[in-house]
């Protein structure tokens, strides 16, 4: 497999567009080499510049949960479009995809529309500042709230990937305001919270990291946050912009059965389209502008367009919820089935998957933690995805990322994948694999 073409086009981009990408994830710098240039995409394949079929693991980092261009996504887009693409007024379009979050997830009593998922949970901490009167918050090392500065703290995803995990940029004063806690560990919770009594607005996490890799929730940490939350009138906020929709219809509050107070959304929310939301109780929602004083607002939120593919996708997902078990069975018998091949080469590998978005960590196990997914060989993965990419499967270009696996991944495409790691590991023995 080559790509004459993306080196071509990666080569042009760089003219004037930083790192010739729109978002670092894409650069590959995790992996070394040359982003692909994807022309177009349909199920569980992606179709680059050069020609190659590729199998996606990446699902445009979570959206594509039925696959690439889900018929009813793209016809309700074509539709929508004609009847222009913006108004700056409200449209029932927007009543309805109130309507149909709120049925779907807990607890969800009034939700506002925003372009992202940054979007969503910066929004979502000043609700709670707003609402509690207090400045501080929480949040997990390894975790990836999107790029708003309070949130650029030992940060995951492509700050991660990157080196910068703190970025330059963020001021002392917001980082100040933003305590950073070790994931699954309660103690480290409890022991900030009662370091900064009545100090601290929030405490934010991704109730299934996915910007790490994917690392789940160990048995009693999402209840007992809860309880510390409650103890120290703290809110909990879920940020659910990839977990949301995917691994449950009610994402992890339905999944885990634990009530945060606020919640945010992207991802499958709009299909691919730029879509993210912030909800919650309709006591905790009321500080929020024009209801109350807390700002937040957006030109283009609840876009006619952009809703319309949400709506498509989630009135599919709500309607048919055998669609989740079939999910956790085809990402379930990926994981297992790979898990037989690396243990076949003798790789040292630990599986975690929660519902349809999974990660392999190239170390010994447990990963329940940032400390521990820093033990992973970044090195063997960078080998392994680029061995993959010349057969075809396309995974996500970082160790720290997780996969996606769509209702288009069926036996065959899953097959493939697995022959394919076969072989490459076959080659990467000789070379000196991880073990
Ligand atoms: P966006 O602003 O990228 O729409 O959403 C930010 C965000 C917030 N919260 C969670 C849990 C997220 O996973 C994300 C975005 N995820 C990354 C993928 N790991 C986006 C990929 C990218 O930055 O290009």
């Amino acid at each position: 497999m080559s790509y004459p073409e993306s080196k071509k086009f990666f080569d042009q981009a760089h003219k004037h567009i930083p790192g010739g990408v729109n978002s670092p994830a894409r650069a590959f710098k995790g992996v070394g080499g040359t982003p692909l240039f994807i022309k177009r995409a349909k199920g569980a394949f992606m179709y680059d510049e050069d020609g190659n079929e590729l199998v996606d693991y990446i699902a445009s980092w979570g959206p594509m949960i039925l696959g690439h261009a889900f018929p009813a996504v793209i016809e309700a887009v074509k539709k929508a479009a004609e009847d222009s693409t913006s108004f700056g007024a409200p449209t029932v379009l927007e009543n309805r995809m109130a309507e149909r979050v709120c049925g779907m997830v807990p607890g969800l009593d009034k939700v506002r529309m925003t372009n992202s998922g940054t979007e969503a949970t910066m929004s979502s901490i000043r609700v709670a500042r707003g609402y509690t009167g207090r400045d501080k918050i929480i949040k997990f090392e390894g975790c990836y709230h999107g790029h708003g500065d309070s949130f650029l703290i030992k940060a995951g995803s492509g700050a991660l990937t990157l080196g910068h995990p703190s970025s330059p940029g963020v001021t002392a004063g917001t980082a100040k305001d933003t305590l950073t806690a070790d994931y699954n560990r309660l103690d480290s919770v409890q022991r900030l919270l009662e370091e900064n009594r009545e100090e601290v607005a929030a405490v934010i996490l991704e109730p299934v990291a996915g910007n790490m890799g994917c690392v789940p929730p160990t048995e009693g940490f999402l209840a007992g946050l809860r309880r510390l939350c409650d103890e120290h009138g703290a809110l909990l906020i879920f940020d659910e912009v990839m977990s949301g929709f995917r691994i449950a219809r009610g994402g992890a509050v339905e999944r885990f059965g634990v009530q945060p107070d606020l919640m945010t959304y992207g991802k499958v929310i709009g299909a691919g389209m730029p879509v993210g939301a912030f909800g919650g109780s309709a006591e905790v929602m009321g500080v929020v502008a024009p209801d109350g004083p807390v700002y937040q607002a957006g030109t283009l939120s609840g876009n006619p367009v952009a809703m319309s593919a949400g709506l498509a996708l989630l009135a599919e997902l709500d309607e048919n919820p055998s669609i989740y078990d079939e999910l956790e069975q085809q990402a379930g018998s990926l994981q297992k089935e790979l898990g037989k091949v690396f243990n076949s080469h003798g790789i040292t590998v630990t599986d975690n998957r929660v519902g349809s978005m999974l990660g392999f960590f190239f170390c010994e196990g447990p990963v329940e933690s940032f400390s521990d997914v820093s033990r992973t060989d970044t090195g063997f993965f960078a080998r392994f995805f680029h061995g993959m990419l010349r057969e075809g499967i396309y995974l996500p270009p970082s160790a720290f990322e997780a996969w996606f696996v769509s209702h288009c991944h069926d036996d065959e495409v899953i097959r493939k994948t697995v022959d394919a790691a076969d072989r490459v590991l076959s080659t990467l023995n000789e070379t000196g694999a991880s073990r």
